[in-house]
């Protein structure tokens, strides 16, 4: 066994008092408060190269081994988004047709969702978030990731994050099942689609549920030992 640790001093760090450390989390709250998902945008493009940043944010997320296992196929053509949007109305039709059972429709019934997805058409960027469920070395043999939806998970909530910040609303959408993406975006059956992030502006009379509003609070989500 070979061992190729190379270490390099810690090359960012931050040294906040306590007192700015709140300040800092208590900010940062605030503005994560203020990101809605959204179903209602607009057609106001958005550019590339803020796409691109927040992409390269979502990239410095820490995955299994560091390998990274992620795509982001990112789409602006209408052509390619009117084909996703027919595929992904096609299932959600099945979906809330009856294939996804009564607990679920009800549990949906709340966010006032359908199987019409026209901001698929509408928003400037699609995301199509694949998992790369293995690698490819020189030879073309098969290498091993570790930990890829948790890595992935983790990505995607950096990229959700940095579109916030970059003043963009998104929409984690999950037709199920969406193979779909990868013979309209020409994906390898190596990766696996995970979500299809919308993004950009929302609409003036954007509307979200009430109930979305509604978040359990500390007492429900942590404990300390
Ligand atoms: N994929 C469907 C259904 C859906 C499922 C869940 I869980 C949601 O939180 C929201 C929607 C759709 O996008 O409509």
């Amino acid at each position: 066994m070979d061992f190729h640790y190379d270490p390099i001093p810690l090359p960012h760090r931050q040294n906040l008092s306590d007192e700015k450390s709140l300040e800092e989390a208590k900010a940062y709250f605030d503005f994560i408060q203020q990101r809605h998902t959204i179903r209602d945008f607009t057609d106001q493009p958005v550019s590339r190269e803020v796409i691109e940043t927040c992409l390269r944010a979502a990239g410095t997320a820490p995955s299994g081994a560091n390998h990274q296992p992620w795509h982001f196929a990112c789409v602006s053509d209408p052509d390619t988004k009117k084909k996703i949007r027919e595929a992904a109305e096609a299932e959600e039709r099945e979906f809330y047709g009856g294939k996804a059972g009564d607990e679920w429709l009800d549990d949906l019934s709340k966010l006032g969702t359908d199987a019409n997805k026209p901001f698929l058409e509408t928003a400037p960027w699609l995301i199509a978030i694949f998992v790369e469920r293995y690698g490819m070395d020189e030879e073309g043999n098969k290498t091993k990731n570790y930990y890829t939806s948790e890595s992935v998970g983790i990505a995607t909530g950096f990229l959700i994050n940095a579109l916030h910040r970059a003043g963009l609303a998104t929409l984690t959408h999950t037709p199920n099942p969406m193979k779909f993406l990868n013979e309209i975006l020409g994906r390898p059956s190596s990766e696996r689609p995970y979500i299809l992030l919308v993004a950009g502006h929302a609409a003036e009379d954007a509307q979200i549920p009430r109930a979305a509003t509604i978040k359990k609070p500390l007492e429900k989500i942590a404990s300390f030992i």
